[in-house]
């Protein structure tokens, strides 16, 4: 099958769209936890698993031969090369605390690059979209990220794991971040925080244990807005940690960072 990133792009905004109507005009009024993950905290309602079926549905008929991964569970090779990287509902504990920072990811791999992204905030109505090397849109609005501020006046995304020991690591990494930035927001969902860096309504975000899902459509429109979305030491974005903003405030929060051994594994 033919791979257009175009093509992908409007599948992705499409099924992103409507899995967020979905999980918003059919979410229980006693919605409950249907299971959990890493630990108590992990949780999965009976809507992540709905949204992340349709996405599957709908790949399935649109492009049965692509791969999909998804973080409820959706895992399959394909063979046309590309791969649907999904997360259903980001910021699932927003979702079931009703606080309106949750969305809908959907992104295309083709091989180990991100080239299509979309990610809905279904309360908001808010779509940002991003084409690798062609740019990044909020509502079809072209995204451009300005000349950040200096560290001590940035204002930083970050946000926590769900395990105990990751979390007092975070922590202890935030006690030193803390007092030389501007102010920190934890928003609860990934890629609305990549999405608000994109957007300018943060000046950097960084965050340790994000899964490919978390990462995959935020992180493109965050680069496609002129973000840098990094590791430390040189090393790609990933689950040992994800350092985002527009140079030179990456380099800082990067050496900061790189400091505190942010990225060590508190749970090996
Ligand atoms: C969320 C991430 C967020 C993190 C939350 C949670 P989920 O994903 O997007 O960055 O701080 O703890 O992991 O679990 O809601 O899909």
């Amino acid at each position: 099958m033919t791979v257009d990133p175009r093509e992908l792009l409007a599948l992705a905004e499409q099924m992103a769209r409507e899995a967020g109507r979905l999980i918003v005009d059919e979410r229980p009024r006693d919605l409950g936890v249907a299971t959990t993950k890493t630990s108590v905290t992990d949780i999965v309602t009976e809507m992540d698993q709905r949204a992340e079926q349709l996405l599957v549905d709908r790949i399935t008929t649109a492009r049965p031969d692509d791969g999909i991964l998804g973080e409820e569970g959706a895992a399959r090779v394909g063979t046309s090369g590309v791969t649907w990287v999904v997360d259903p509902i980001d910021g699932t504990v927003n979702y079931l605390y009703e606080l309106p920072s949750y969305a809908v990811s959907v992104a295309a791999r083709v091989g180990d690059d991100v080239v299509a992204g979309a990610v809905v905030n279904p309360v908001s109505g808010e779509v940002w979209t991003a084409l690798r090397g062609e740019g990044a849109w909020l509502d079809g609005r072209r995204l451009v990220l300005g000349e950040p501020p200096e560290l001590a006046m940035a204002l930083v995304a970050t946000g926590f794991g769900y395990d105990p020991r990751r979390r007092a690591a975070q922590a202890a990494v935030l006690q030193v971040v803390l007092p030389q930035v501007r102010d920190v927001r934890r928003a609860g969902a990934a890629s609305l925080d990549l999405c608000a860096l994109a957007t300018g309504r943060v000046d950097g975000y960084y965050e340790q244990g994000l899964k490919p899902w978390d990462l995959a459509a935020g992180g493109l429109v965050a680069a496609e807005a002129g973000a840098v979305v990094t590791g430390l030491h040189g090393r790609p974005a990933g689950e040992a940690l994800v350092v985002a903003a527009r140079p030179p405030l990456v380099g800082a929060l990067v050496a900061v960072l790189e400091g505190l051994v942010a990225d060590a594994d508190p749970l090996a």
